[in-house]
């Protein structure tokens, strides 16, 4: 018999965020070739290493193909195969009887980096009474996002296509995000100018007309020392500043210490470039900042050095500007379409004010007035400690331990709850730990509604069945909905339903979605309009752009917290811990991104590790010498918290002093290293790019040390 091969539309999810359209040929359905979807306007049809490899990621044995129900102890993973009806029964039994003995703020629910079913889980949650949904946003893009809100009010993005100069501070999208690149690369050849600011040489960095190559952490008196230049040589907009900002006077006046030389001095980068980076910023007008999603922020000082880059876009003007940072663009999952949604409306079912207070509210008081969520970096805490009030159940969706700080002690916290469900696609430690596991489906399985910033729209459809027994996380979500008897009409409506609610200010409907399967223009896109602020003015307390945060004056001054963006040293830093820095004198720098890899995602896909199949560290070649490490060395990383056991892989793309490990190995997990609470005291985020390490050359091999914990 002939078999035919059927082109059917998708997207990739194995990085989640790109959402690259895929054309899925499909033989008697099962998947024999995935290509890039020419149609998608971001993609245009190309695909990375990652998306290539999907046959490989749908079909990888370690898939969870039932639901299933722990029998030994945790961690054991052992478990017994049960039915969904089963699973559901007993997941809505337990929480139920857990809000009625100890309220529904009992029950915490946590979404992993996957994000197509967001808005549908923070209703539950919030319908079911608890304030506690948790996300990864809690260590990605969101504290950029609260510097923007401190600084703007509001979020921004860069308009790089109509830029002149793009400062690039610390994005490495040739590895990050290829598409983003390729759009770089196109303005560039448009004439526009690049400065990059990364410790690193990266192919961004490659393609850049400057390069100012910081040490880590050290972001804010980078960028003060530039406002220095801008200001002394008058090269600031005189009249947005006068008739728009607040806290100039007082910004100038701190500025005043941060002569290019001070600069250079904290920085490492030389004064004249600082100065020539600043003129080239300030004299190219328009000119946007592409921020990294969290490599300024991953720092104990990190909303204050990030808040001090954003001010460079005040100084200039080149906020809300064709070519500039644009406010606020409407979106929809953390993309910006074009379209208008009910999306936070859906998801905010019941105000903050009716529910208990949210995990990590009193710590992070900033955080919880600007973000919408509870701060997930505080989870471990108050399983610990039952404060303000204890901690029985968490649901995760793709929960995985080995990305947060001190990841072994979140696992033994999760070990103390009442119960604990997980879904996830593969079966992970953190599932070994789970009371029940339920089975996800990829995204080819699945049907779910993406936006891209080209003002494009998808709706996609499940390109194969969901193997085995998994489901989609929002069949999932609208599942448990029905189990747990909540009383919410959208909810009950279930998934299409709650989308054309979402989607009805756009005028695009599921129904007209669903007939272009490999996505549509968006049918009224919201134009944009610059200068919002002259007539809506800033959504801060001044309403005005603020050098000056009267949030941070108002909510931290009890707390030791700047209203200026002032510059303090990464906590663990040569400049404050002088004893620590004897014995731990390298500063490590985990989670640069590598083409290959997204997180745990791709450890177990055999065609990404073979291009870096042990865990290595990146180590300067001058350093390496002085150890007396050579290439392929096994060497010792170690923290106060721990120590890995890795290779060296020696690079001049890394400073001298600075050893940079990717995170997630599974034989050799860095954030074992990162202490719990080396926290941005503002944000919650973890410092994760800025800890004092050793590195030692191991000599005498051992059982059990090739990349593994020690
Ligand atoms: N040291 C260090 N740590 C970091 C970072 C760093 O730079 N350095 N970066 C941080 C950042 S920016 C992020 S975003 C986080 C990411 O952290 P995580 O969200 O933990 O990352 P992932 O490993 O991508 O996904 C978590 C789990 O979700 C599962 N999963 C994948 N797709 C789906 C799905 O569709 N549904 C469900 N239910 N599960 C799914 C995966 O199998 C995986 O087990 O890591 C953070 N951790
Ligand atoms: N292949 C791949 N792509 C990914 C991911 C992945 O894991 N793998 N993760 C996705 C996610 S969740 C995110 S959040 C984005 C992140 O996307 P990016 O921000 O582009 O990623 P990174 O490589 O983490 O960081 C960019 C650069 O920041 C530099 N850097 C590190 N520390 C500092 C510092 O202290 N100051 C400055 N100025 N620069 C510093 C690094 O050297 C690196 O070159 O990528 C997304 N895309
Ligand atoms: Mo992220």
């Amino acid at each position: 018999m002939a078999t035919t091969t059927e082109l059917r539309k998708s997207i990739c999810g194995i990085c989640e965020i790109t959402q690259c359209g895929l054309d899925v040929h499909v033989e008697n359905e099962i998947i024999v070739k995935v290509e890039g979807s020419k149609e998608n306007p971001f993609n245009k049809g190309v695909l990375c290493s990652k998306g290539a490899a999907t046959c490989e990621y749908v079909y990888h044995p370690d898939r969870i193909q039932t639901p299933l129900q722990r029998v030994g102890t945790r961690g054991s993973g052992e478990f017994v195969p049960i039915s969904w009806e089963e699973a559901y029964r007993l997941i809505a039994e337990r929480l139920n009887t857990i809000k009625q003995h100890d309220g529904p703020e009992a029950v915490a629910f946590f979404s992993g980096y996957a994000k197509h079913f967001r808005p549908y889980l923070k209703r539950l949650v919030h319908a079911f009474g608890s304030p506690n949904y948790l996300a990864t946003t809690s260590n990605c893009f969101e504290a950029t996002n609260m510097a923007q809100k401190l600084v703007f009010g509001q979020p921004t993005v860069p308009d790089i296509k109509n830029a002149r100069c793009l400062l690039i501070w610390s994005r490495n999208p040739f590895h990050s995000n290829i598409h983003l690149a390729r759009n770089i690369l196109q303005a560039k050849e448009n004439g526009l100018k690049i400065i990059t600011v990364d410790p690193r040489i990266t192919p961004t960095v490659e393609r850049s007309d400057l390069h100012l190559r910081l040490r880590p952490g050290t972001d804010g008196a980078l960028a003060l020392a530039m406002a220095h230049t801008i200001i002394s040589e008058k090269l600031y907009d005189e009249e947005f500043v006068a008739q728009y900002t607040h806290g100039f006077a007082e910004f100038c006046q701190y500025v005043q210490e941060f002569t290019p030389e001070r600069g250079e001095e904290i920085s490492g980068v030389a004064a004249d470039k600082i100065r020539e980076a600043a003129r080239l910023y300030a004299g190219s007008r328009p000119a946007s900042i592409l921020p990294s999603a969290c490599s300024v922020t991953h720092h104990t000082n990190g909303i204050q050095n990030q808040r001090a880059i954003f001010a460079l876009a005040g100084l200039t003007g080149n906020f809300d500007v064709v070519g500039g940072n644009i406010a606020n663009p409407p979106g929809f999952i953390g993309v910006f379409g074009g379209f208008a949604t009910r999306s936070g409306e859906y998801s905010q079912p019941r105000r903050w004010e009716e529910m208990a207070p949210r995990i990590g509210e009193e710590r992070f008081p900033v955080w919880s007035q600007l973000v919408d969520e509870g701060q997930a970096m505080h989870l471990p805490a108050q399983l610990r400690s039952g404060k303000p009030y204890p901690i029985k159940a968490l649901v995760g969706f793709g929960l995985n331990n080995r990305m947060w700080p001190d990841s072994d002690n979140l696992l033994h916290s999760i070990d103390d709850l009442d119960f604990f469900v997980n879904v996830d696609i593969f079966m992970t430690d953190s599932c070994r730990h789970a009371d029940i596991v339920l089975p996800a489906c990829t995204s080819l399985e699945r049907s779910e509604l993406r936006c891209y910033s080209q003002r494009f729209v998808i709706l996609t459809q499940p390109a194969i069945q969901p193997l085995y027994q998994s489901r989609s996380d929002a069949n999932i979500i609208f599942a448990l909905a029905a189990h747990l008897g909540i009383d919410d009409p959208l909810l009950a409506a279930g998934y299409e339903a709650s989308m054309d609610w979402i989607l009805a200010p756009s005028g695009m409907t599921v129904a007209e979605l669903k007939q272009h399967p490999a996505g549509m223009a968006v049918s009224n896109p919201i134009l944009y309009v610059p200068r919002k602020y002259q007539h809506k003015g800033f959504n801060t307390p001044s309403g005005k752009l603020e050098f000056a945060s009267l949030v941070l004056e108002s909510t931290g001054k009890k707390r030791g917290w700047e209203a200026l963006p002032v510059y303090q040293p990464p906590s663990d830093s040569a400049q404050t811990t002088t004893a620590l820095i004897k014995e731990y004198p390298f500063v490590l720098n985990t989670g640069a991104r590598l083409p290959m890899f997204i997180h745990t995602r791709t450890f177990r896909l055999p065609s990404m590790t073979k291009f870096r199949p042990h865990p290595a560290a990146d180590l300067n070649p001058k350093d390496a010498a002085a150890l007396g490490v050579q290439q392929g060395d096994e060497i010792k990383i170690s923290t106060p918290g721990g120590a890995i056991a890795v290779r060296a892989n020696l690079t001049d793309m890394v400073l001298s002093g600075v050893v940079h490990m990717y995170h997630g190995y599974p034989q050799a997990n860095v954030n074992q290293l990162v202490d719990r609470d080396y926290l941005d005291p503002i944000s919650g985020f973890p410092g994760c790019k800025a800890l004092l390490c050793r590195v030692e050359k191991i000599t005498e091999k051992k059982d059990g040390i090739e990349g593994g914990r020690l």
